[in-house]
């Protein structure tokens, strides 16, 4: 998946051997020239020296691995820091049957803890272990996901205000980047960041209060941050308030988020991460849990009040979501929950900020399928949508066909 940058390294090499034999060649046949051929031989030596640091300088390929060097921290396959981020990248090249190969990456949308309910706070453990693992984005379009539980996004937590936290986080052995949490729940330094800097194989632990109601993003923050989210790792908790929410039928689970890959869309085989799209904020692949859908994953029946607990984990798009064909009855704008917290009424779409979320509820009234996107719609064409299959009685009264 690296090889051309490898035949970009063997490129520079060649031309920079090949200059410098041309110079000593120039400088030999200088020692037996005339005065005036010696001036022609000097000029000529001079400008092939600067066509070398031109050319050398001005490759728009090889160098944007190096954009983000000061930044990125990785591992080789010994667990000893690489040296440059290409040494990185071609260890993982050489060492890739050491990640484990997960069948689905997409965390199924109906994998939502049980409510709270009406209970005192207490103590929570949560043990979750950063993984780096390659799966499928799409039929036979591998990716380098790295994952908190091997999914994409990671698990959602659910705790009630006032409970007190301790959250372990473990670094799997085979991974080669040093990962940690940062849960926008928390309040104090980088929202947990600070003390979870885990190496491949370490585990450390957090404790911390569930002071604020509401549903939060969590993420890896550790340098280049962006680069780590954009390969998958961010997950979200949900904070209920005492007493817990209203109850609904079905519940939820979905986050959006970008992939970067060389190549261009479709492109199949192991891709590359392409850090120049990064930087320019230009994903390959928007998602809906981590995946370009293949089958519907939500199911609910006519009647059914839903609520879905939406999250971006960024890097750099605002989503717009909607439900083609529903009115969302009730939203929390920005996931705010709170006695003074303004809840919206009858909305279309929703802004979800990267590293945001929200909370949707609606009663699905007529059969058929509903597609969730995000309504800047061009994301659907890099995959941003999912299914709601709503099975159940034909309902003309709200939704008819006339000849
Ligand atoms: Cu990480």
């Amino acid at each position: 998946m690296f090889t051309y940058l490898l035949f970009n390294l063997l490129g520079l090499v060649l031309g920079l051997v090949a200059a410098v034999l041309l110079i000593v060649g120039l400088l030999y046949i200088r020692k037996r020239a005339q005065k005036k051929e010696r001036h022609m031989i000097d000029a000529a030596t001079l400008l092939i020296a600067i066509s070398v640091v031109v050319v050398f300088f001005s490759q728009g390929v090889y160098p944007i691995h190096f954009a983000l060097p000061p930044m990125m921290q990785a591992m080789t396959h010994d667990k000893t820091p690489a040296s440059l981020p290409l040494f990185a990248s071609i260890d993982f090249l050489l060492n890739q049957d050491d990640f484990e190969r997960v069948e689905n990456i997409g965390r199924d949308p109906n994998d939502v803890p049980a409510p709270i309910g009406d209970r005192e706070p207490e103590t929570i453990e949560i043990n979750v272990v950063a993984k780096e693992v390659i799966s499928e984005i799409s039929d036979g379009i591998f990716f380098n996901y790295w994952t908190y539980d091997g999914s994409v996004p990671g698990p959602m937590w659910r705790v009630r205000v006032g409970d007190s936290v301790e959250l372990s986080l473990t670094n799997d052995e085979t991974s080669s980047h040093p990962h940690n949490i940062d849960l926008h729940a928390v309040t104090g330094p980088g929202g947990g960041a600070a003390v979870t800097l885990v190496q491949p194989g370490e585990t450390r632990t957090v404790k911390w209060l569930a002071k604020h109601p509401g549903l939060y993003v969590y993420h890896c923050a550790t340098p280049n941050i962006s680069t780590h989210n954009a390969h998958g790792q961010y997950g979200m908790i949900l904070v209920e308030p005492e007493g817990g929410l209203s109850e609904v039928d079905k519940e939820f689970y979905i986050m959006q988020g970008e992939m970067y890959a060389i190549g261009g869309l479709g492109k199949k085989g192991l891709v590359a991460f392409d850090s120049e799209a990064l930087l320019d904020e230009n994903p390959t692949y928007v998602t809906f849990n981590g995946i370009v859908e293949d089958a519907p994953r939500l199911q609910a029946e006519v009647g059914d009040k839903i609520r879905m607990y939406v999250g971006n984990g960024g890097v750099s798009l605002i989503s717009s979501f909607h439900v083609i064909g529903e009115v969302f009855d009730v939203v929390y704008p920005e996931a705010a929950i709170g006695p003074e917290s303004a809840i919206f009424q009858n909305v279309q779409t929703t802004a979800v900020l990267p590293g945001g979320a929200t909370i949707v509820e609606f009663t699905v009234d007529v059969p058929g399928n509903y597609l969730l996107v995000d309504h800047a719609l061009t994301r659907m064409n890099k995959g941003a949508w999912a299914v709601l299959e709503v099975s159940g009685e034909e309902n003309p009264e709200v939704y008819t066909e006339l000849k």
